[in-house]
């Protein structure tokens, strides 16, 4: 490494004298070279993890940490003045995933190169990824997110494709992003893009574009607003570019490496991330029989190929294409999947299994069960729902296809990076070993008594607390207290998710302390979240939300106790700064509903306790700890999936049953709140709670306050709270995406 040597030969300056930009590509160009240096070898079979979306975050830091070099790096900036996390700040963030499931695909990259494993990811170069969230009066906006500058982790290659839809053909090139394992090998993003886009067909302030022009669109966006027929015809196109240039990819590289394509599935096996990569199976059959095999073969050699991972039980994430679309955007597509539907029409008489319903639309999960050899769910309870309810007449077909594979997180980023001073501790206590081998947390085990660790760990959460304090001032002008409690929300908004169950909380202690009811300890409510564009009531509550901060926060009476605080644009760099700093972590999604949940793994990492339902990896996290180092509150899946079979719930009924719900749903809609908000907003949220409520919010909201207010109480025991901290990281090992990978491999992949 000679940093000094590319400095000169880049700027003509010494280290002292750079901006903090300037250090960044320099390191940036460093940093690249040295991935090169570690490329993986090669095996004969290869892992495709083909996926819409991989939400790296900034990857300056992250490269320093797995080549081995932040240290060194570090202290030759200090010795010349510089400081690595203010140079971090040039470097800006790639947004290319909406959450956890393009968390979860780059979290996966990190633990395949880590572990050695010979595989890469596919994807699409979105060049504004997803919109950045600005506040204006309350409300969020969109406006684009550009992150590629004029030298960036993207390598251009030579690989190039044409991609032909109905009507025309467009030019797929190849760039790659190194991804470098821990103290290993390195392993490849490749992002599939079109020349022809046009990035000056979107304006700075708001998201809206031609749809219809794909040459000039298709790499613009990740998935534009789908709310309308032309949004959903440009995703089909971006699934189609996507999974034929990766076809392709797969294709040459099996046969460089010796396969004659008969035996494509011992040179390839495709991990197909939810079913927005589906196309690509019949897509590889076409592509076979292009090359001369026969149509049942060629079936045959697919199935054995591919592997498909559901992420979602929610109907209306569970994707549908009308067969028209199809027909329009790729028809070279259609008679294979006309052929697929005929086979299973052949063989099973139930409808439900069928790839085209009654209304000709494509049920593309289905093609993923039928014609793939591996069905898996993201983690223990939702691969139980999957066979038993959602997926059940499938699971009854293929029982030997399901499989669980509970999501996991890279300690690396969730961990050494964003909580240095944490991984410090626990170094000094267990030493070094649990960063190759997670479950060595374990060993924290021996502490949990020992009152010096105690009291050493509340010291690490507290300097954590006033980082976040000074990084929310700086970045974005807010204010909070270092000494209140911590209780954070950070995920996408949605209903199911309930972010308006935690509103209705803060409206419930709002008149607590109104009322003379103060809490021991004050707390500041922290959320973080993007809602969908077209995704009305989802942008209401954040508008709720809003509201409640500027209410609250200027309320003498109220903000020495209470503060809530909605951070702007939430995305993978503010997660880093919140998670390590939060003391409780909200996980209360509707039960069933939340697949698996990552946040709350790397909530659990950092030292915070959760208040969660029985949902998604809430229910191992839950048995790992034990009940007395988690909070659960509110109904059970088993309850819930009656509830919507009965379809006996009635929002109504526990409104009218129960005063202080009645007073805290009204409060939306009450003068104080409609002084500041908008009343068309603040109207259709209250509406939609009292008459629909899909996701059950006041059901549990009860079962909810009960048990926030323990928690808070149990913070005030600082040692036996610094205890469950420590029980929560000590058994937090089963959750690093290198034994999920592990599990991957030896189950599904094989390599
Ligand atoms: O995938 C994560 C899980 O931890 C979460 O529980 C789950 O909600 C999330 C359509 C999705 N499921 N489905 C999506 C994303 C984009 C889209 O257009 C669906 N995301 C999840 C990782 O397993």
């Amino acid at each position: 490494m000679d940093l000094q040597e590319i400095v000169k030969n880049r700027c003509n300056k010494e280290i002292k004298d750079c901006s903090n930009k300037e250090l960044y590509f320099a390191l940036l160009e460093m940093t690249k070279g040295l991935a090169k240096a570690k490329e993986s070898e090669q095996g004969k079979k290869k892992l495709y993890y083909i996926s819409a979306e991989f939400l790296i975050g900034k990857l300056l830091s992250n490269n320093l940490i797995n080549l081995g070099i932040y240290d060194d790096v570090k202290t030759l900036l200090a010795e010349n003045g510089k400081n690595l996390s203010e140079i971090e700040e040039a470097e800006p963030e790639p947004s290319l995933g909406n959450g956890g499931l393009g968390r979860l695909a780059a979290c996966f990259l990190d633990s395949i190169a880590t572990l050695g494993l010979h595989g890469d990811g596919v994807g699409l170069n979105y060049h504004y990824g997803l919109f950045k969230q600005v506040f204006v009066n309350n409300l969020q906006h969109e406006t684009p997110n550009p992150w590629m500058e004029k030298e960036s982790w993207l390598t251009k290659t030579d690989v190039v494709y044409p991609i032909s839809f109905g009507g025309f053909t467009l030019n797929s090139r190849m760039y790659d992003i190194d991804v470098t394992g821990y103290d290993n090998r390195t392993t490849k993003l490749h992002l599939f893009d079109v020349e022809t886009v046009d990035e000056s067909i979107v304006s700075n302030d708001n998201i809206s574009f031609d749809k219809e022009d794909i040459a000039k669109n298709l790499t613009l966006f990740l998935y534009p607003d789908d709310s309308d027929e032309k949004g959903r015809m440009l995703r089909v196109y971006q699934q189609y570019f996507m999974v034929s240039s990766g076809a392709r990819l797969i294709l040459d590289e099996a046969v460089k490496r010796g396969s004659n394509l008969h035996d494509l599935f011992d040179y390839a096996v495709i991990q197909i991330n939810d079913t927005h990569p589906t196309m690509v199976i019949p897509e590889l059959i076409r592509l076979l029989m292009e090359r001369g095999i026969l149509i049942d073969e060629a079936i045959e050699i697919v199935t054995k190929t591919c592997a498909y991972t559901n992420h979602t039980i929610l109907a209306e994430a569970l994707e549908k294409w009308p067969v028209y679309y199809l027909e329009k955007a790729v028809p070279q597509l259609m008679p294979i999947i006309y052929e697929l539907n005929s086979r299973v029409m052949n063989k099973y008489k139930d409808k439900s299994v069928y790839i085209i319903d009654d209304e000709k639309r494509v049920h593309m999960a289905h093609i993923d069960i039928h014609y793939g050899f591996s069905v898996n769910g993201v983690a223990y309870l939702h691969t139980e729902i999957l066979k038993n309810a959602e997926l059940h007449n499938f699971y009854q077909i293929y029982p030997e296809k399901f499989n669980n594979k509970t999501n996991g997180i890279t300690f690396r980023r969730w961990l050494l990076h964003c909580n240095p001073e944490l991984a410090a501790l626990i170094e000094e206590l267990i030493g070094a070993g649990f960063k190759k081998d997670a479950m060595e947390l374990e060993k924290l085990a021996s502490y949990t008594k020992d009152e010096a660790v105690l009291n050493r760990l509340l010291g690490v959460k507290a300097d954590c607390k006033l980082e976040l304090k000074n990084y929310l001032k700086r970045t974005q002008g807010i204010d909070i207290d270092e000494n209140s409690i911590f209780d954070i929300q950070i995920k996408r908004l949605h209903e199911y998710k309930r972010q308006q169950m935690n509103a209705l909380y803060v409206i419930m202690k709002y008149f607590e302390i109104k009322e003379g009811k103060k809490p021991q300890t004050p707390i500041t409510v922290l959320f973080g979240a993007k809602a969908a564009p077209a995704y009305i009531i989802a942008k209401d509550i954040i508008h709720l939300i809003l509201c409640l901060q500027q209410l609250i926060n200027n309320d003498p009476e109220v903000s020495p106790y209470l503060k809530v605080v909605m951070v702007e644009n939430y995305n993978v760099t503010l997660a880093e700064k919140l998670i390590p700093a939060a003391d409780i972590h909200e996980q209360i999604s509707l039960a069933s509903k939340e697949a698996s949940g990552t946040s709350n793994m790397k909530f659990m990492l950092n030292g915070a306790v959760a208040l969660g339902t029985m949902d998604g990896a809430n229910v191992e996290i839950a048995d790992l700890v034990g009940k007395e180092n988690i909070y659960i509150f509110g109904e059970s899946s088993d309850q819930i999936i009656e509830h919507y079979a009965k379809a006996d719930y009635v929002s109504k009924k526990f409104y009218e049953e129960d005063e202080t719900i009645k007073r805290a749903v009204d409060f939306i809609v009450s003068d104080e709140l409609l002084a500041i908000g908008q009343r068309e907003n603040l109207e259709r949220l209250y509406n939609e709670l009292l008459n629909k409520d899909w996701f059950m919010t006041l059901l549990d909201l009860k079962s909810y306050k009960a048990e926030k207010e323990q928690a808070l109480k149990d913070y005030e025991d600082r040692k036996a709270w610094a205890e469950k901290m420590l029980v929560n990281i000590s058994k937090a090992g089963f959750f690093s995406s290198d034994r999920t990978i592990a599990q991957y491999n030896e189950d599904i992949w094989k390599l």
